[in-house]
């Protein structure tokens, strides 16, 4: 992809005082759930997170399975079982996932259930729900749940702090703030990051070019989903053209069709994709 578009990265206060939170809080937690969005499942994994989160049990959720490209997930997914990390595919929209986490949950903290076998009071496992902002980690929470007890929202940002929440007797679960990191090197990424949702889109200036890498981006793998939903021209134009966009005699409304693009990927109007 030719860069066409000034550099993106977002890093708010409140993902700062995030990290040093879950930093202090790691040495209580017995597992990491690591929310990654199945429409760009390498692509929302944090380096920063996995850091922190090296040498803990992780239990990596990919999520928005229902938004996502099921065959290439799961060619992504045969590179997590390769290495032999825990995984599950979730549509957290939906109730009755509980049980299936609970077990794999139980699963990854087994030597600390086993150690208090015999023991008057079962032990308490403390995990933590991470991943980008609007991944889904607190719709995560609430299927867990089967409440909307956690504040939810289809914009980045929406959890602020840590917040702490009982799943069952003996499981206590923290919803965080969604981090990234400081410095969104590799741009590739960081577009991909804004494409799903998960950096505000008021830190961007110029729509249109990124509308532009995300027709192309899908194009690549997915042309004929393109062609059903905007037809052969895939210009912003011609887009803009066939909606009737249009500012004045002569000039259509680029950035008003740049934005619906954007959006139809986010709402899934044109169909199961997977970015990376
Ligand atoms: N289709 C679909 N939508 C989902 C799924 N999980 C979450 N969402 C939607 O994604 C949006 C973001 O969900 P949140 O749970 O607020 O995301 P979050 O990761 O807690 O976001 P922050 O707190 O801002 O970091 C909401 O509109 C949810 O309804 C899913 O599995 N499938
Ligand atoms: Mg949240």
């Amino acid at each position: 992809m030719e860069e066409r578009t000034k550099k993106i990265n977002w890093y708010p206060g409140h993902m700062k005082v995030a990290m040093r939170e879950l930093k202090m809080m790691l040495s209580k937690i017995d597992v990491v759930i690591y929310i990654l969005d199945a429409r760009a499942p390498i692509s929302s994994i944090n380096p920063s997170l996995s850091h922190l989160a090296k040498g803990k049990q992780i239990l990596y959720v990919i999520n928005k399975i229902d938004l996502a490209d099921k065959a290439r997930v799961n060619e992504i997914l045969k590179d997590f079982a390769r290495r032999g990390l825990a995984y599950v595919t979730m549509n957290s929209t939906t109730i009755g996932n509980d049980k299936l986490i609970k077990s794999k949950i139980k699963q990854l903290c087994q030597k600390k259930i086993e150690k208090s076998q015999g023991k008057l009071i079962s032990p308490v496992i403390r995990a933590v729900v991470v991943g980008v902002p609007n991944c889904g980690k607190s719709t995560f929470i609430n299927s867990l749940l089967r409440k909307a007890k956690m504040v939810t929202g289809n914009r980045p940002g929406v959890t602020k702090s840590a917040k702490l929440m009982k799943i069952g007797d003996n499981i206590e679960i923290f919803d965080t703030p969604g981090t990234l990191y400081p410095n969104l090197q590799d741009q590739t990424v960081a577009k991909k990051l804004f494409f799903i949702g998960s950096i505000k889109d008021e830190v961007l200036k110029d729509i249109c070019p990124l509308a532009e890498d995300l027709l192309e981006n899908i194009n690549e793998r997915y042309p004929s989903l393109l062609q059903a939903r905007y037809g052969d021209d895939l210009s912003l134009e011609g887009i803009a053209k066939r909606r009737n966009y249009i500012l004045s005699k002569d000039e259509f409304d680029l950035e008003r069709t740049a934005m619906a693009v954007i959006d139809d990927f986010r709402k899934g109007r044109i169909g199961k994709i997977t970015l990376d």
